[in-house]
């Protein structure tokens, strides 16, 4: 029988998710189907009690979601824990529910693919928001010399240093103390395409820093351009992070790691051609 899953989000018609994991079970030759659910803001948990009741196996999460995914809970792996949110969820025996976060290892695995091992750089993570949250504890995993995290309320920044603290060399700081150029600047804010960018100063980034923007679409995102301006070595936009989240949650569910070099350059297809329509 076809094993069912899905992504709950609010909205939802932007996500590319049934996509990914379609062509990603075409490619393992796994037997399931993958659909896209729109929750009422006030109905995610009886929406997710009723898919998991009529057989779905497991389920993505996006916003406005994650945080009460994780609520919802019965085993939370430590990656989530952390996290406080969780984007990926296993329908458990006896109508228990499991929860974990990919989010973090999808964005990591992506860096090191664009910009080569992250041990010993220093890194900067801009926003304090739940987006930076689930990726500090991966990034600190992989042995950066260190990892400074800025936000525009500075006192969200500290309180994300004192849960992390002890898990690597981090540290919040004001953003008006920020110097001098890193190695790599990760904007985790949603500062989109028209968004407007919290004020960074330049010299956080030359000729030798690369940048990457969680966010993704089309065109050039308004960090990207900003960080374009200041001649950052490379920029990159996260659209590998989505396809590696998806990635981590397919072989959580499947046991099996699919390949995304192939899903990612059939969505850069499909961008380009919306761009055209
Ligand atoms: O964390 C992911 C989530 O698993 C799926 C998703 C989507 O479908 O747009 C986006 C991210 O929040």
């Amino acid at each position: 029988m076809t094993d069912k899953y899905a992504v709950f989000g609010n909205p939802i018609a932007q996500s590319k998710s049934p996509f990914i994991h379609t062509e990603f079970a075409k490619q393992t030759q796994q037997d399931l189907s993958y659909e896209a659910i729109l929750a009422p803001v006030d109905q995610f948990d009886s929406s997710l009690v009723a898919f998991f009741a009529d057989g779905g196996k497991g389920a993505n999460v996006t916003a406005p979601f994650k945080e009460q995914a994780f609520s919802m809970c019965d085993e939370l792996s430590e990656m989530a824990k952390l996290a406080g949110s969780v984007n990926t969820l296993f329908n458990l025996p006896y109508g228990k529910i499991g929860g974990d976060n990919t989010d973090g290892v999808g964005l990591v695995n992506d860096l090191e693919m664009l910009f080569g091992s992250l041990k010993g750089k220093r890194v900067l993570l801009v926003g304090a928001g739940g987006a930076a949250r689930g990726c500090i504890l991966p990034i600190l995993q992989h042995n950066v010399a260190q990892l400074i995290i800025c936000n525009r309320t500075h006192e969200k920044a500290e309180q994300l240093q004192t849960l992390f603290n002890e898990y690597g060399n981090f540290f919040a700081k004001p953003i008006e103390e920020l110097i001098s150029p890193f190695d790599l600047v990760i904007n985790s804010t949603s500062a989109g395409l028209s968004g407007q960018l919290i004020a960074l100063p330049s010299v956080i980034v030359d000729e030798t820093t690369d940048c990457y923007d969680m966010t993704y679409s089309q065109q050039t995102t308004v960090f990207n351009q900003w960080a374009q301006a200041q001649n950052a070595r490379k920029t990159a936009d996260g659209l590998g992070m989505l396809v590696g989240q998806a990635a981590k949650s397919f072989s959580l569910w499947r046991g099996i790691t699919p390949d995304t070099g192939s899903v990612m350059r059939k969505l850069r297809e499909s961008l380009a051609q919306e761009a055209i329509d």
